[in-house]
């Protein structure tokens, strides 16, 4: 492999439309910190950018419905998701946004370059427009039934379902999400990227030169470019986004996506003077990190664009990872149906590590994955409190007990002691090799590895036994697993930084650099130790609870916002309708039926007797909550018999869509035996 001088690092622009969840976490951010984290520990000269993506239709639609601009918008999910990056600890060099005005100047002049390099085609076509709201429909302004699934909530630019690009005149019976109107065409005229120029010089880059890409990402490149490249617009008819910056453009901005990609230079720009260095010499490495829905914008527009424009160096590798779902169902941000990370960082306080471990051991690399609340607490309680933390915690508190924390020299070595120290290289070898690789599960795996060689260590050596007869051995084994757990706080840096930290304040040491990986000497004999901290505690179900009752709380709601009512039922006469006796009544006891979860039984004066009755409404109201007040009964109701008791007659009862129940009475005093019809 070629040997670079330098990184240049990105990561996808998240839209400044919501707050960023798990799904963008285990998919980009985490994995891009982690090879970040590790290029800075080997010394390397690397730079990582990123920022909010500003513009585009996403965020005006978000803009409409809240009835605020959509600099508003921008200015509140900017902040958010800045600042919750910060609480993981997503170590951007820079975290900019494409409302910049650095970034404003870079995307004008980039599409002034290839415009007067003769690099776009301008085209006059007709497209959808609202009539009533006044505005061409483009991209998520319009949606449809797909042509290529059915899926009937597809967008002007995609569909969500069948992942397939769009566009609007595509879709089969358009409605404009603005208004809910019909569309009409009208003619408007765009500036469009050629891709089928660039076609041939792709195929040689990607297909021949970067067989070493990832199979996801080399599978959906081979087929767009099979399935042969069309021109693409690179401008919008809107109100919000950069103006295209050539004469007769009134109302016309720059596409979210030829814009947004442009802001890894910008933000490269703000970052440093010597920018130019990093994006125009063949010396750098430039690695994209994005999510799948991503690649094609990544792996085919962009190079296409930065070839056209001629002064930029093309990416060496784009990982992508696949999706994560949760609880077995496809993160939504229009359905709220994630975590989100500032609310996560709201409700777990000092668990960055626990997430961030947990989203790489289950990251989606080569298929969707799947998250749930059981797994993170099991990842949690068997792995990082038992394995990682219990192996660390013994070894400085046993330094402690027996040495006074000061580190031991080490006696004569054992084979058992030589074959472990020989798998610290053989551990940094191969976690090495799968990061280099984006394997980061893998390397996840072998950083763990060193915690769980040393646990087993203990476990053999059984230092508490050997200390009333050996206390020389105990001096060996003590030294032994405190250099473990050293290389230990390397391995895991990039993956959990915060925990690293605490481990060396534990052992009383400044931060040691990976070259240090692997050797036994990184604890010198009578150095003393610091206070052992928990690493990790333990996660007890109440707190998993509250989190799977707060996802249970969003399926409600959406229920409910979706339910739709239930059709008409059959036509019946009026005679059939009379021969219902229905009555006002009143409860005058009610108590729950033993050991069933929804019924009571409730005594009844129905003006006419006093009964029972036998009701399912336990879930929804208490007993007390229920005596006294007036209902509807149906009187005339053939007695039945539920768990032994002869229930005669039916309370009246709403029920939602969600199915909760509700007591219908009369509105106001009613004497009791009353009839209702
Ligand atoms: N904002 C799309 C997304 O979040 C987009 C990425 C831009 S990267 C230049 O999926
Ligand atoms: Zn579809």
């Amino acid at each position: 492999m070629k040997e670079y001088k330098r990184y240049l690092v990105t990561s996808a622009l998240p839209y400044a439309n919501g707050p960023v969840h798990i799904g963008h976490l285990a998919g980009v951010y985490i994995p891009s910190d982690i090879y970040v984290r590790y290029l800075r520990k080997r010394g390397r000269d690397v730079i990582w950018v990123c920022g909010s993506d500003e513009h585009g239709v996403p965020i005006t639609i978000k803009a409409r419905r809240e009835g605020v601009s959509p600099q508003a918008i921008v200015d509140k999910y900017h902040k958010i998701i800045k600042d919750s990056f910060a609480g993981l600890g997503i170590s951007f060099d820079i975290y900019s946004r494409t409302t910049s005005p650095v970034h404003e100047r870079t995307a004008s002049d980039f599409f002034r370059k290839l415009y007067d390099k003769g690099e776009f085609t301008e085209e006059t076509t007709m497209q959808y427009y609202d009539e009533e709201a006044g505005i061409f429909l483009a991209d998520r302004y319009i949606t449809g039934t797909c042509p290529k699934c059915g899926n009937d909530g597809a967008y002007g630019d995609q569909c969500e379902k069948c992942g397939s690009t769009l566009n609007a005149t595509d879709l089969i019976n358009p409605r404009s999400t603005v208004s809910g109107t019909q569309p009409v065409l009208r003619e408007t005229k765009h500036w469009y990227l050629p891709l089928d120029r660039h076609e041939a010089f792709l195929r040689g880059w990607i297909l021949d030169e970067h067989k070493e890409w990832k199979p996801n990402v080399y599978g959906q490149c081979k087929s767009w470019l099979d399935g042969g490249l069309q021109p693409r617009a690179v401008s919008r008819d809107l109100d919000w986004g950069i103006p295209v910056p050539v004469e007769g453009a009134e109302g016309k901005v720059l596409y979210v996506w030829f814009d947004a990609p442009i802001g890894y230079i910008s933000a490269t720009k703000e970052l440093t003077p010597d920018w130019e260095k990093y994006w125009k010499s063949e010396d750098t490495r430039l690695i994209h990190f994005i999510g799948k829905d991503n690649i094609v914008f990544h792996c085919i527009v962009f190079p296409a664009m930065l070839k056209a424009h001629g002064e930029y160096i093309l990416p060496d590798n784009v990982p992508a990872n696949e999706f994560l779902n949760l609880e077995g169902e496809k993160i939504s941000t229009s359905r709220n149906w994630a975590i989100w990370l500032n609310e996560y960082l709201e409700d777990m306080p000092g668990k960055q590590d626990v997430l961030r471990y947990v989203l790489t051991a289950n990251a989606p690399e080569t298929k969707d994955n799947d998250f749930t609340w059981k797994e993170y607490q099991a990842r949690n309680n068997n792995e990082l409190v038992a394995v990682l933390g219990n192996f660390v915690n013994r070894a400085l508190v046993l330094t402690g007990k027996y040495f006074d924390g000061i580190v031991p020299a080490t006696q004569e070595l054992t084979d058992y002691d030589r074959d472990t120290l020989a798998e610290l290289p053989r551990l940094r070898a191969s976690l090495e090799n799968n990061i280099e690789q984006f394997h980061f599960r893998e390397a996840l795996k072998d950083a763990m590895g060193f915690a769980r060689l040393g646990n087993k260590y203990l476990a053999d050596t059984e230092p508490w036994k050997v200390i009333k007869s050996d206390p020389d051995r105990v001096a060996t084994i003590l030294n032994i697993a405190l250099q473990i757990t050293a290389n230990t706080a390397i391995a895991i840096e990039p993956f959990m930084p915060f925990s690293a930290e605490k481990m060396w304040r534990m052992l009383n040491l400044e931060p040691l650099g990976w070259e240090m990986l692997g050797r036994a000497d990184l604890l010198a004999p009578a150095h003393r130790i610091g206070k052992p901290e928990l690493l990790f505690e333990k996660i007890e179900d109440e707190v998993i609870d509250r989190q799977l009752r707060k996802l249970e709380a969003t399926k409600a709601a959406n229920a409910a916002a979706n339910a739709t009512v239930d059709p008409q039922k059959e036509a019946v006469s009026f005679e059939d309708f009379q021969k219902m006796d229905i009555r006002v009544a009143r409860i005058i006891a009610a108590e729950k039926v033993a050991k069933t979860k929804k019924l009571l039984k409730l005594t009844i004066d129905t003006g006419i007797d006093t009964r029972v009755i036998v009701s399912g409404i336990a879930e929804h109201y208490t007993p007390e909550e229920l005596i006294g007040r007036q209902v509807l009964v149906l009187v005339n109701l053939a007695p039945r018999e539920l768990k032994g008791i002869e229930s005669c007659g039916m309370i009246l009862m709403a029920s939602d869509p969600t199915g909760k129940l509700m007591l219908l009475g009369p509105n106001g005093e009613v004497k009791n035996g009353s009839t209702v019809g």
